[in-house]
């Protein structure tokens, strides 16, 4: 398993922020919010805490748009707010990983204000300018993420500049070494703060090459990338994962392979875009098809069996909630939560956690578009609606797939706004929070909590389920995921059933064991014959004698 680093073994868990706790009452999460349940995260067991971004930032897009990298958002605490955050952390053994948004910054940065405000300005070239096109217009037909030209005109210097996303986030210019060098200085300012590592915010960007149009894996990327291990945590025994939706697993091994001197590992979001509309993307999307979803999965545990490292996570502040998404939230809410949890943080990687998935908190049904806060559903339900189709056809997809699922408040408790805050929360809490919630679930040992808490234990007390070997089963079948981890005579066998109906499964020989059952949703399994009859969502793993 070639370089055994202590992250392999670790759990992480993605907090975002504004939404997780208010301390004061004015309805926004924020950093003291997070230090009051520190103490939940150590009980949960989670080693890494990756908070979304924190920054100064006028909250366009909730913070990735940053206006001040060396501040902390005024709404979510002060710099000393942070640095006790990190050492209360630390004294509850768990590190904290900042969220680096280095492919743009918000245009209030004093960086995009001096640059636009003249061609001449040193630091124009800070970001990417273009003439218009001959006749007028934008330079090019690049789009942005949240919909229209990726470009906007500027009168005061009389050039478009580039933004991928919202036009108040213009794309930083990576060809620059002056910006790059100011880059690194700034995440060795933080890096010196103590925190244990970085997510790094569409980082497959910064290589871009507008005038071919070439946006992702563009020619320098992997030189910047190795350029910014060296200058910065190359040195350092921290963690970073890249975002990289367009990462296939030959660039996976780019990033994080053992000799690259890169990252550690990336996001890659094959398991999502897979059920994606061609053309209407995410805001119509195709029904589950655990195939697919299996033979996903598979080929990315094949594909970094032997060098570079996987991240395995369902959900993040951009999708959908696990249970909602991938299971029966209706149905059988419980069992299918567990079965998810299982069949994910068993498979070779580093799983993540986002803040409530550990309890199975829903997708929110929102009836009205007014409900929604996103800047990417609100501008994708405008221009949708102006390319003809009908609110309610949206506010299916966004239902379905809205990244404000995944940013109602976190659940506490079942008192007022779930005990998430005293004040008006700055989003909707689901309504749900009367039956899913934290304080519920830790003190529930069948609870979805304390299935996750076992989980992340089985993981550091067995070196089988971090590096060992592995091989799926059952490829043909409709409905059960089944693979097996190997390692040094040690075998774990992983069953799930993704269905809601009771089935029966013959197992060929390599399957029939006998062994300790290391976790199950439904009663404990220890000897494996012929056939198998699993219960709705059923899902077991067992250490073979
Ligand atoms: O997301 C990158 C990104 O591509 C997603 O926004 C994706 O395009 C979208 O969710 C699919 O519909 C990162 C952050 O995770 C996201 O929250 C930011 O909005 C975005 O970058 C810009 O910083
Ligand atoms: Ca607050």
């Amino acid at each position: 398993h070639g370089l055994q680093m202590w992250w392999h073994q670790s759990t992480i868990y993605q907090i975002y922020p504004r939404s997780f706790a208010d301390s004061n009452a004015d309805g926004i999460g924020d950093l003291p919010g997070i230090t009051s349940k520190l103490e939940y995260l150590k009980a949960l067991g989670v080693d890494l805490l990756w908070l979304s971004p924190i920054f100064a930032s006028p909250m366009d897009d909730n913070g990735y748009d940053i206006s001040d990298y060396r501040n902390i958002a005024p709404e979510y605490g002060s710099l000393a707010d942070f640095d006790f955050l990190v050492s209360e952390a630390r004294h509850r053994g768990m590190g904290v990983i900042l969220d680096l948004v280095v492919n743009h910054t918000s245009d209030e940065h004093p960086w995009f204000q001096q640059a636009r405000s003249s061609r001449k300005n040193p630091l124009h070239d800070f970001y990417i300018w273009r003439e218009p096109a001959i006749g007028g217009g934008p330079p090019n037909g690049l789009t942005s993420s949240f919909g229209g030209s990726a470009w906007t005109f500027d009168p005061s210097c009389g050039q478009y500049y580039l933004h991928l996303f919202s036009r108040r986030q213009p794309d930083l210019n990576w060809e620059n070494p002056l910006l790059r060098s100011e880059i690194y200085q700034m995440m060795n300012w933080w890096l010196d703060r103590g925190i244990s590592g970085f997510r790094m915010d569409v980082i497959d960007y910064i290589g871009k090459s507008v005038d071919q149009s070439i946006i992702t894996d563009g020619p320098h990327l992997h030189d910047y990338l190795q350029e910014m291990n060296h200058m910065t945590f190359g040195d350092r025994d921290v963690v970073t994962v890249g975002e990289t939706w367009s990462a296939t697993p030959g660039s996976a091994l780019l990033y994080s392979g053992r000799e690259r001197h890169e990252l550690s590992m990336v996001f890659q979001f094959e398991h999502v875009t897979q059920q994606w509309d061609e053309i209407y993307g995410k805001w119509r999307s195709r029904p589950f098809d655990l195939g697919k979803l299996k033979s996903v999965l598979s080929k990315w545990q094949l594909a970094l069996a032997d060098d570079g490292w996987n991240s395995l996570f369902w959900g993040n502040h951009d999708l959908p909630r696990a249970v909602s998404k991938y299971g029966d939230a209706k149905g059988f809410p419980l069992e299918s939560a567990k079965m998810l949890a299982t069949v994910l943080n068993l498979l070779k990687g580093t799983p993540f956690i986002y803040q409530g998935e550990e309890i199975g908190m829903t997708n929110v049904p929102f009836t009205k578009i007014e409900q929604y806060r996103d800047i990417e559903t609100l501008n994708m339900h405008r221009l949708h609606l102006e390319a003809g189709m009908s609110p309610e056809e949206f506010l299916k997809g966004a239902n379905e797939n809205g990244r404000d699922n995944a940013r109602t408040p976190m659940q506490w408790s079942d008192g007022a706004n779930a005990g998430f805050t005293t004040g008006i929360p700055w989003i909707e809490v689901n309504e749900n929070y009367t039956i899913i919630n934290a304080e519920h679930a830790i003190s529930d040992e069948h609870s979805i909590w304390s299935h996750y808490r076992k989980l992340i234990r089985l993981r550091k007390e067995h070196r089988v389920i971090v590096y060992g070997r592995y091989q799926s089963h059952l490829e043909s079948h409709p409905d059960v995921f089944a693979y097996t981890r190997s390692l040094d005579g040690s075998l774990v066998l992983v069953f799930a059933n993704f269905s809601a109906r009771q089935i029966t499964i013959e197992l060929p020989n390599e399957l029939q064991v006998t062994g300790k059952c290391l976790i199950t949703n439904y009663s404990d399994r220890g000897e494996l014959g012929g056939s198998l009859s699993m219960s709705p969502y059923e899902a077991f793993a067992i250490l073979a004698d």
